[in-house]
């Protein structure tokens, strides 16, 4: 057991509170911090940034922050910079109630961006300089290096590029993290690319700590405190439908030889479903399965508990309270099978494509072709982001939405004849599941998409309504190919901000 965290003698020096290290980062700056999925962010200098943020308003000083992270974070970050009106300008993802509001009312500006682009993107200089870094380790080598906590995210571009860096450590972490993440240093901008030397799930490339000058570090603060552990909530009968729908359909694709015994690596989402499916797994039988993904949530902890799981590749946790007990308590197991790297790493294209991904995300609508819309709600709302999703569903080997086949107490069906907003083009699409069916649209041309998915993704109580849409529009559209009529593609949205319903 270590008694100091911090190493390096020359390091421990630069230890100041929260609020001294906080009075760095000037109106203006562009910020960037660590955290993703609510793991792994600063958790004392964001909440005091937002006082004195509130203390400058109150003084009638204008002074809001560029806000980059990884990806979400956590009340104490994108809440209270949120409801301190400190941010001007968000990315790459957030799903903070705070922040979406704020988002919503045209208040916020909100770049939503592949997760894995974000990185390459502020090397090629398309965000400017970045004036602070602000990153949670879980301590500091006599070295310098810094052993990242329980994400690492962006934080390697984040402290190779800003002019100025902001450290907390939080003895909360476990210290014995440390040998779990792969930190890969081979990076280039082009034309000066190489290829990424990743060809096993668990293959190790990099190194165990992140590289910092010492000279940039500023201010180290201590902390002490949880990462934002959602409480989980056991899966609904819907979840669960959907989750059996898909391992019925992936054994059934082991049986046609199209994947092996012990599938290819998975990439799951964050929430109900996605833990439904990965509970589901628990139950199926596969053995030596793989993941490479960006979080781990509680079911993939289980299911390397269970040996059905041998490894997890991420760059993030999203755990509940209990499961990051458990993770603590037996950080030597998971230490063996878990690997974090950089999020250009976990999202790669290139590994995505290389590994054969199947990814597996939440959605909030289709359409009868197989667009996707996982971000806005009616078209202008923005949910979340598109955080990952798109890195998997592009460049996997089978991209997976699931979703109810309803919303808001069935008031809104997620098949509806054209999405009101696009994220995933009806090219990066192979499966479509709600808790009716799967829709298969491999390899299938437009019209039988949409009679695929009418037949199996459906609710009930919208089926004669789209049938009829379909039949209308196969008869009456200007082209055969993809068949719509425009004037009405998007009035089920329209009606359900009318009355309530999408039902006529
Ligand atoms: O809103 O709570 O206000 O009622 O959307 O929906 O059912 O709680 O489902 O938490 O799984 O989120 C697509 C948002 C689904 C998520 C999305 C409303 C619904 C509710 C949330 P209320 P649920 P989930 C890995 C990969 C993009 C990012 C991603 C997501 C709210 O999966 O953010 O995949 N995906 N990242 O009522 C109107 C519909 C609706 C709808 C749901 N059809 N119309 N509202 N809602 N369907 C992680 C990272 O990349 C970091």
């Amino acid at each position: 057991m270590t008694l100091d965290r911090i190493l390096d003698a020359r390091l421990r020096q630069r230890v100041v509170s929260a609020d001294t290290a906080a009075a760095f980062i000037q109106p203006g700056e562009t910020v960037a911090m660590s955290g993703f999925t609510g793991s792994g962010y600063p958790k004392a200098v964001p909440m005091a940034l937002a006082q004195r943020i509130e203390q400058a308003h109150l003084l009638g000083q204008p002074f809001q922050i560029s806000l980059m992270t990884g990806a979400s974070t956590a009340p104490e970050l994108d809440g209270a910079l949120a409801k301190a009106d400190g941010i001007a300008l968000r990315m790459p993802f957030q799903s903070d109630p705070d922040a979406r509001n704020r988002i919503n009312e045209g208040k916020l500006d909100y770049i939503d961006i592949h997760l894995s682009h974000v990185a390459q993107h502020v090397w090629f200089g398309f965000y400017g300089q970045i004036d602070t870094a602000v990153v949670e380790v879980s301590a500091i080598r006599e070295d310098g290096a810094l052993v990242p906590s329980t994400s690492i995210g962006n934080n390697k571009t984040w402290l190779d590029l800003a002019r100025k860096v902001i450290v907390e450590v939080n003895e909360w972490q476990p210290e014995h993290m440390a040998g779990m993440h792969d930190i890969y240093y081979g990076t280039a901008l082009p034309p000066h690319r190489r290829p990424i030397p990743l060809v096993n799930v668990d293959d190790r490339i990099g190194e165990t700590a992140l590289r910092c000058d010492p000279d940039k570090i500023v201010a180290i603060v201590r902390t002490n405190g949880p990462d934002r552990n959602s409480p989980f909530t056991p899966a609904d009968q819907a979840s669960r439908d959907i989750a059996d729908h898909l391992i019925e359909f992936l054994k059934h694709e082991v049986a046609k030889g199209r994947l092996p015994p012990n599938l290819l690596p998975l990439q799951s989402g964050v929430g109900n479903i996605p833990n439904a499916v990965l509970a589901g797994l628990a139950r199926s039988g596969f053995r030596d399965l793989e993941a490479f993904t960006e979080v781990i949530q509680d079911g993939m902890l289980d299911l390397l508990r269970a040996g059905v799981l041998r490894v997890a590749s991420c760059t993030g946790f999203a755990l509940s309270p209990e499961a990051n007990e458990e993770f603590k308590r037996n950080i030597d197991f998971y230490r063996e099978r878990i690997i974090l790297r950089t999020q250009e790493i976990s999202n790669h294209p290139e590994l995505v494509r290389r590994l054969g991904c199947i990814g597996m995300n939440g959605m909030v609508e289709a359409d009868l072709y197989g667009n996707v819309n996982s971000t806005h709600i009616m078209g202008t709302r923005i949910q979340n982001g598109i955080g990952g999703s798109g890195d998997f569903a592009r460049n996997g080997f089978l991209s997976v939405f699931l979703s109810p086949s309803t919303a808001k107490n069935g008031s809104i069906s997620s098949i509806v004849p054209m999405v009101s907003h696009v994220d995933h083009t009806e090219h990066d699409v192979s499966i479509v599941v709600t808790e009716r069916g799967l829709a298969d649209l491999r390899g299938l041309p437009p019209r039988r998409r949409a009679r695929v998915l009418i037949d199996n993704c459906v609710h009930p109580d919208y089926r004669d309504q789209i049938e009829d849409y379909f039949d209308r529009a196969c008869r009456d559209s200007y082209g055969k190919h993809t068949p719509h009529l425009l004037p009405e593609t998007l009035s089920w949205h329209q009606r359900w901000l009318d009355t309530g319903s999408m039902k006529p």
